[in-house]
């Protein structure tokens, strides 16, 4: 007795969640269920062997049993007749599929990519390096003397305080540098090689600055490498990037790992020269730092300088990526919103 309820609740589950998409699925569950040969048949079948007292009971156990069947069987009927009549129609192939929405590259990696490309075509290979470094390969190496700010609190995130550890100094790099100075360890010249890469720098992030920014340095040593290398270079690299009618000013500069060092204008492209707010009135942008390499730099890595020179530059992909795309304010670089970021799905 227990053991036939049991059942029957079995199969009123089972009846409650059916479905038929069509008429010979409605079908077959009439007759599974309500068949002459059927379940609520065979069911009411066993009548004969429950006790007398329990009689009144199961019938109506039964007749519930069989109502739902019935009832469930009306509504896949109805259900399968308002669709198609068989089961190789029930999905339409002629349809249009629904629109895949596609991503696209973030535009700092799309100006990343030119950049490289256009190096590429001129020798250049790409080195990378990691984000964290230690104090050498990030300042020491460099020529940045102990007291030199930049290796300042203020300017640089340390990732431990060596006058409590008592190790080395590891910090975020704050150029790509580093990476050279990676090179220069292992690779006798001639090296010519760029480094993209992210940096960090401890600023108040505001629409003009932020705490990490990306980089590209590049580096050329070999015998006879000139300023006039240097300059022909940057040159060409700009004509590609920026168009051929786009020219090129150097003014002198300071960096502790170049000597004599440089900083690279472009006209405007905005205002083609004639001032707007983007140069200042000036009719001139800043896009890079360069320099010929510092003889101490190359002695740090054993490299001859009487027999080899080179030069390095290092420029901010925000900033290239700023005056091609009009991009004003240098956090839309790291919100992730989509409107912003889908304005480049055109570019590679
Ligand atoms: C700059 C400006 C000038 C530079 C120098 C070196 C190295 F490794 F050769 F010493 N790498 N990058 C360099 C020179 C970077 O960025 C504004």
């Amino acid at each position: 007795m227990e053991e036939l309820l049991q059942k029957i609740e079995s199969y009123q589950l089972e009846i409650t969640a059916a479905t038929a998409v069509n008429a010979e699925e409605a079908e077959a569950f009439r007759i599974k269920y309500l068949g002459t040969k059927g379940i609520v048949k065979a069911v009411m079948g066993e009548m004969k062997n429950v006790p007398n007292e329990k009689k009144k009971e199961f019938g109506l156990t039964l007749n519930a049993f069989k109502q739902l069947a019935e009832e469930k069987y009306e509504q896949l009927k109805q259900n399968a007749g308002t669709g198609s009549s068989t089961k190789k129609e029930a999905i339409d192939f002629s349809l249009p599929g629904d629109d895949i929405q596609l991503g696209n590259r973030h535009p700092l990696n799309i100006v990343r990519n030119q950049i490289v490309s256009i190096f590429g075509r001129l020798g250049f290979a790409v080195a990378e390096g990691p984000e964290i470094e230690d104090d050498w390969h990030n300042f020491g190496a460099m020529n940045l003397p102990e007291d030199h700010p930049a290796r300042d609190m203020q300017d640089t995130f340390y990732i431990n305080d060596p006058a409590v550890t008592g190790g080395a100094a590891w910090l975020l790099r704050t150029h790509t540098s580093s990476v050279q100075a990676r090179v220069m360890e292992k690779q006798k010249p001639p090296i010519r090689v760029i480094c993209p890469g992210r940096v960090y720098r401890n600023e108040t992030i505001s629409a003009r600055a932020h705490c990490f920014f990306h980089q590209v340095e590049g580096l050329y040593i070999d015998k006879n490498v000139s300023f006039a290398d240097l300059k022909q270079t940057l040159y060409f690299f700009v004509q590609e990037m920026f168009g051929k009618d786009v020219k090129v000013r150097f003014r002198p500069s300071y960096f502790p790992f170049t000597e004599p060092s440089a900083e690279m204008d472009i006209s405007c492209l905005i205002c083609k020269g004639d001032g707007c707010p983007v140069c200042k009135h000036t009719g001139w942008v800043e896009i890079l730092g360069s320099g010929m390499v510092h003889p101490k730099v190359l002695a740090n890595f054993n490299i001859d300088a009487d027999t080899f020179t080179g030069f390095a530059f290092g420029m901010g992909i925000e900033r290239i990526t700023q005056l091609k795309y009009r991009v004003n304010d240098l956090r839309l670089y790291s919100q992730n919103d989509i409107r912003f970021l889908k304005q480049f799905s055109g570019a590679l």
